[in-house]
Order: structure tokens, then sequence, then C-alpha cells
């Protein structure tokens, strides 16, 4: 990394409580987490490569969904996203430069299967294949996604996720990848945040394939949670035995409106239900959140055959927590299903992200403790952490003050859930270079490394610089006045 003299841990006093709670520990480093754990960033296919119909990739349903009139902010697509499909050396050269130890991403179905099935497209494998050998080149442990949400615009014509098949469909396309790319990729996870691709895109119809149904969601989520367990059995069968097998889970602490109101406390135990229970407690032989989800009968009659129960379980070796914020939940009667709604970070008048998310660093604290808590719940990974703001390059440099100060007391929380004895043992900022947001396009950026999308140009923003110093040992000393002065943002309006 170059021009190191002028990176120092900057106090950002001016910075709200909220980013440095009285919970975050006043200092750390590097090693209070020891010499094992993972420091990593992430990506996904989608978002980066471009490249969209280069050297045989087939058209998947966000290719398709991005051309829907209205569907993107501003109309936007990623038919070259950050161009990473011929980038990909100079931004792990970067990841590199900041001292990463990891480097997470996902594979493009429709780029490895052009038909989601059949005829492995061998220039498209042979992409990954480069991708892996350059990350091992620069000391970067790969960690491959299965599938994070590109599904093959071919499978979704024959139904989809809603269409069962799609869990041999997944099995079969995770064993492709793993037995061309398991000789050298140690970890592997099979999907990234199912509620979300399942419930954005199947039944509020705001990601693709944009459907907006309660069928189809009920249909898509069921064999989501059979996919996961299977791909990991698919995953286990062709890898070697040392290779570690996760998959990843969505998720946010959610907490009454109204605490100590029965109505509102029973409404808030059905989105956590909803948004962190659904997908984690299948895996470990619990299943569905019934009592919470009496809906969910519905998909048990309906979708749920005979032996399921079995098959959605699955030994994972690690549950990959990516978590944003928390959410605050009201009694809302009239609404169907839940009877329950999320109170927005605006109106209840907190510091919020560019996607309007509270900045809430102690939620992943809270989400770890709740994961853990599991009676055999596997090691856990923080394989996504981050915040969204607008960065504006100012001579050179990106001064993200604001991300910088949410990485460091989120990275604060982790510490705090392993004093407590919690098994974490990595942690991945969302996400390594800005990207499309999906339905939000290119403007709410994530990244450590900015992007400059007409020439492509990267710099590292403040965030990854000061990433970068923390990973070379530098301390981090939490403003003694923010966290001393912070108390639990109140949880707002009812
Ligand atoms: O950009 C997404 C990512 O693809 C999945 N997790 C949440 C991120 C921010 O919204």
């Amino acid at each position: 990394m170059s021009d190191n003299s002028i990176l120092t841990i900057q106090r950002p006093l001016a910075l709200p409580p909220a980013f440095f709670p009285a919970t975050t520990p006043p200092t750390y480093s590097r090693r209070d987490f020891g010499s094992a754990f993972h420091w990593g960033a992430a990506c996904a296919a989608y978002q980066v490569e471009g490249a969209w119909q280069q050297q045989g990739k087939g058209p998947s349903i966000w290719d398709e969904f991005t051309r829907r009139e209205g569907a993107i902010a501003r109309g936007e697509h990623a038919r070259v996203g950050t161009d990473f499909f011929t980038r990909y050396e100079a931004d792990l050269d970067l990841a590199q430069g900041l001292g990463l130890t990891d480097f997470r991403f996902s594979a493009a179905w429709a780029r490895v299967l052009p038909e989601g099935t059949g005829s492995i497209n061998r220039r498209g494998l042979d992409f990954y294949d480069r991708l892996v050998d350059a990350c091992l080149e620069r000391d970067l442990r790969p960690w491959l996604t299965v599938y994070h949400w590109d599904l093959p615009l071919a499978l979704q014509q024959r139904g989809g996720w809603t269409n069962r098949a799609a869990v041999d469909w997944l099995a079969d396309y995770a064993q492709v990848l793993a037995r061309r790319l398991g000789d050298r990729v140690g970890h592997w996870l099979v999907l990234n945040e199912p509620m979300v691709f399942v419930g954005a895109g199947h039944l509020l119809g705001v990601h693709a394939p944009g459907r907006r149904s309660l069928p189809a969601f009920l249909a898509a989520a069921h064999h989501a949670t059979l996919a996961q367990a299977e791909g990991g059995r698919a995953l286990r069968a062709v890898l070697p035995a040392t290779a570690r097998i996760g998959t990843t889970f969505s998720c946010s602490y959610v907490v009454p409106a109204r605490p100590g109101h029965a109505g509102s406390e029973a409404a808030a135990r059905r989105v956590d239900a909803l948004l962190n229970r659904f997908f984690a407690e299948p895996a470990l032989g619990l299943g569905y959140p019934t009592a919470e989800l009496p809906a969910l009968g519905w998909l048990l009659r309906r979708y749920h055959q005979a032996g399921d129960d079995q098959r959605m379980q699955f030994g994972f070796d690690f549950w990959g927590v990516q978590n944003y914020t928390r959410e605050v939940v009201r009694r809302a009667p009239w609404l169907p299903l839940l009877g329950a709604a999320l109170v927005p970070a605006k109106k209840r008048g907190v510091p919020a992200s560019e996607m309007g998310w509270e900045i809430y660093p102690e939620s992943v604290y809270e989400m770890l403790k709740q994961y853990a808590a599991y009676p055999g719940a596997p090691e856990l990974v923080v394989t996504e952490s981050g915040a969204a703001f607008v960065d504006e390059p100012r001579a050179g440099r990106v001064p993200d003050v604001a991300r910088r100060a949410y990485l460091q007391a989120a990275i604060g929380q982790v510490l705090r859930a392993r004093r407590e004895g919690i098994r974490v043992n990595g942690y991945f900022p969302w996400s390594f270079t800005d990207n499309f947001e999906w339905a939000e396009g290119y403007r709410p950026r994530f990244g450590l490394v900015h992007v400059d999308y007409e020439t492509q140009e990267r710099i590292i923003k403040d965030s990854g610089r000061w990433y970068g110093e923390f990973l070379a040992g530098a301390p981090v000393e939490v403003a003694p006045s923010a966290a001393a002065s912070a108390s639990a943002a109140a949880p707002g309006s009812s």
C-alpha cells in the first residue's frame, strides 16, 4: 500500500454516538483477534464482473430484470459493473496491498452453465480458475459463494426457484465448481442470503425475477432451504475432507418498538422468525419456526414432502452472518401474514446510511450472540458487514469518515462477541470495491475502494487505508467522549 505515512487512526469525534456505542472496546488491535482470524473483503459476480455476454456466458435473471422499465434506479444495469472480469488482477493487487488474508467472491452460474444445466462453458469456468490462482498467488485465501442471486434465465423459464428441480440444479452446479476448483478453494458458501433473493425476488418484486406472489415466495423459500442443505452435501461429496463448507444468512437484530408491550413484543418475534430464523433452524433439524409464523402451515401442506425435514438438515462447518442494521418492529394487525411492520430509521430520527438503514453496529454482536446460542451451531464468520454512504473523491482521496467509523465500531462488536466466548472467526467488509447495488443501482457505495464508473479508476478510500493500517497492527482508539456519552438509541415510535 502506498503512502502509509499519512495513515493515522483519526478520532471521529464529530460522529453521532451510534457509531461508537458504549459497548465498543475503547482500544483494540488485530492481535486481539488471534492469528487464525480471517480478515477479508467480499464481492459478488453480478455486482462487479460485467462481461455479461462475453466468452459464452448465458443470460441471468438479473440481465433480464435490469432491462425492465423502472426496475432499477436511474435505469442502471451491470453489463459493465466494475469490469472485474478484466480487472480482477489489479483489484487483487489492491487487496493484497491492504494486507487482506482472504477474498470472497461468487461464481456467475450462467457463465459456467449458460443454460443452467447441461453443457459447461469451459471459458467461463477457466475464468474462475484464473481468479482462484490469482488469489493464491497473492496469499489471499479464496472463499467462493456458489449462488449469489444470478440464476440463469434459462432456469427461470423453467420456473426458477419455484420449481422443486432447482434443488438438483443447484447441487449439480455446485459440483461442477467443486470438481474444477476444489483442489484450491478451501472455503465454500452455498447460498448468499436466501431470505433476500426469495423475499425481494418473489414476494416484494423488487429484485429479479420480480414476482409478487405469496405461493411463489413459499415455494421458492422451501426449495432454497432444501438447496442450501443439498448444496452442502453435494459439495461435501466431491471436495477434499479439509474443505470448509458454509452458507450465509442475512440478519438484523429485531427489537419491539414498545418494549414490554405484549403486542409489540409478539410482532417483533414474528419478524425475527422470518428474517433471522427461517433458514438457520431447518439446517439444524429444528424445522421452520411455525409457532411464530403460522402462515408457513400452507408451505408445509403444499410444498413440503415426506423426508424433507431430513433433507433440510446439513452440518455446515460455518455460518456466514451478514449484518448491516437492526429492525424496530411495531404491531400492524391490518397487514396480512405478519401483522407487523418495520419502523423506518427516518421515522425514528436515528442516523442512517444511504440505504436508509439505521446505523447500529451493535446489531452484529447481537446476531452473533443469537446464532451462537443454538445448540449445535457451527463456527460463525461475519461474511458481510458494512455501510453505504455517498463518497466524493477530493484531490485523490476519499475521506469516508463515517464508513471508517462504522467498520471500527462493527469490528469492535465482533471482538466483544469473541471476548464473551462466541466462536466467530472472520470478518469480511462488504464490499471490497464499490459496485452495482441491485435495485438501487450504483449510487449507494459500500466499497473500501472507490470506483469511478466512467473511467473504472480505483481509489482506496480512507476506510480502506484504515483497514490496511489496522491489518498491519495499528491500534483502534475509539473516541473516548463518543464512547462515554453513548447510550443505546431509543427504539423510537410505536
Ligand atoms: O450488495 C448486497 C449484497 O449483494 C448482499 N448483501 C447485502 C449487500 C448490501 O445490500
